[in-house]
């Protein structure tokens, strides 16, 4: 099956079962189930899921519960989309395409709606139980996901972001931001999927350092196209990293594009041990190597 035709069908699966996952738009409080509705099931490209359906389908996991597993990295995506798009963060305004949640549905509605993705996110994991996976596991996956959301994760990257505002940083403050703002969840997700399949130190070593550069090169494509693409392409506000440090200013943007390319190359050589069942991993590197580029 080629990458396309595979993506096409997980995101659908994904899609699906996002919907499923959450409480009906009419149960009440029907505004916040709709606003929590509204940003997660709009079109996102639905990376994050996506990777850890395929590591944890290349390593044997089965497939219900790893779908589920998958669809509480989304639901942790989307929260912290709808907190980033507020107006004490970054004030947007387009976001998938469509308004931001606070704009639809007020201030208040959309905090409210982003904490209950994030809790839901974390009932998905504890109910894997349900799924046949054992209760030390299923821990272990919210161990995992705490880890990666907390403040030594995508809020220590949030609050440095938030800390180094328009102002100068350097390139290893830049770093630190976007592994952690973006790497982590990137890191989660391909843990995710190794975790549920029962797999063994080596090969979650192995999709951690995949992840990683994985999770850095698609923030740096996210840099460029934010400098380059326009609104109606991307689905979001564009130039909002304007007079702050991104990887194209310090870098440039050649340096940055072959930056991204590093990454990639890295990220796929983490691949090495685990032969031709990696294909698709590959095939998504590549993709956001193209991203880049
Ligand atoms: C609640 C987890 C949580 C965190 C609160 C607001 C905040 C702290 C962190 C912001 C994290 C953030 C939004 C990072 C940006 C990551 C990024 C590259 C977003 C764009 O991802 P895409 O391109 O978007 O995958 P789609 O819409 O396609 O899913």
């Amino acid at each position: 099956m080629s990458l396309q035709a595979h993506l096409t069908a997980q995101r659908e699966a994904i899609d699906l079962l996002l919907g499923r996952l959450l409480p009906e738009a009419e149960n009440r409080p029907a505004e916040l189930h709709q606003a929590m509705r509204y940003t997660l099931l709009a079109p996102g490209k639905r990376v994050r899921p996506l990777l850890t359906l395929m590591c944890g389908e290349m390593l044997g996991a089965q497939r219900e519960p790893l779908l589920r597993a998958a669809c509480a990295i989304e639901m942790v995506h989307a929260s912290s989309l709808i907190m980033d798009d507020l107006p004490c963060m970054d004030d947007a305004s387009l976001r998938r395409g469509k308004e931001t949640c606070h704009q639809v549905f007020g201030e208040s509605t959309a905090l409210l709606a982003a904490l209950g993705l994030l809790n839901r996110a974390f009932g998905v994991l504890a109910e894997l139980r349900r799924q046949g996976i054992p209760a030390v596991r299923a821990a272990e996956a919210v161990a995992v996901l705490s880890r990666a959301i907390g403040s030594e994760g995508i809020i220590a990257g949030q609050a440095a972001d938030l800390q180094a505002g328009k102002g100068p940083c350097n390139i290893q403050t830049l770093e630190y931001i976007h592994s952690h703002k973006t790497g982590k969840l990137f890191i989660a997700s391909a843990e995710m999927g190794a975790l549920l399949a029962g797999s063994g130190r080596r090969e979650r070593k192995a999709l951690v350092r995949f992840a990683m550069n994985l999770g850095l090169a698609f923030q740096i494509a996210d840099d460029l196209l934010d400098a380059s693409a326009d609104r109606e392409t991307l689905g979001k506000d564009v130039r909002q990293d304007k007079g702050r440090t991104t990887f194209a200013t310090v870098c440039g943007v050649e340096g940055a594009a072959e930056l991204a390319g590093e990454l990639i190359d890295h990220a796929v050589e983490a691949l090495g041990n685990l032969g031709d069942k990696a294909h698709f991993l590959r095939d998504l590197a590549e993709r956001i190597r193209e991203r880049a580029a």
